[in-house]
């Protein structure tokens, strides 16, 4: 299998409850090394643009209300699968709904305040890791050593 790379978002509820750590500490643990972290505070127009798809959906406007309510901390997770494997240990959008022992069963109180964000095709995974990171903030692990 192939090394993926793709773009983790821990949202202002993860940072609010202190479970940043806990929360990396699952990607660490399950293959995930992130290549770049930054704590962040978004501003209005950058959580529009990374929403950008979801513009017109009715939540669009509580979504990004919510995603600039405190910072937020962007990472880009590398491995194995990297997209899925971040998806599977994130579990479904509505935490109701989430698998028991995903990030989201275990931390989120709400589809709005889900704690997590994670790409979805490998494809939107670059363009989102573009959005937020420069090439050259993206350590490169040597993985022949
Ligand atoms: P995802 O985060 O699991 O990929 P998306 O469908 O891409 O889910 O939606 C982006 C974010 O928008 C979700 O994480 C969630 O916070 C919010 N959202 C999605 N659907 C709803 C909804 O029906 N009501 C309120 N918020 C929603
Ligand atoms: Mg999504």
């Amino acid at each position: 299998m192939a090394i993926e790379r793709t773009l983790s978002i821990l949202k202002p509820d993860a940072l609010e409850k202190g479970a940043i750590g806990k929360i990396i500490s699952r990607f660490e643990s399950n293959g995930l090394k992130p290549v770049a972290i930054r704590l962040q505070h978004l501003s209005q127009r950058e959580a529009e643009g990374f929403y950008a798809v979801h513009k017109d959906r009715p939540f669009f406007k509580d979504l990004v209300s919510f995603m600039i309510s405190g910072p937020v901390v962007l990472m880009c997770l590398e491995g194995e699968n990297a997209m899925q494997a971040n998806r599977d240990l994130m579990g479904a959008t509505d935490p109701k709904k989430a698998a028991a022992g995903t990030i989201r069963a275990d931390f989120a109180r709400s589809i709005d305040a889900n704690t997590v964000h994670g790409s979805d095709s490998v494809e939107n995974a670059k363009n989102e890791i573009a959005y937020f990171f420069r090439a050259t903030e993206l350590f490169a692990y040597d993985y022949k050593k």
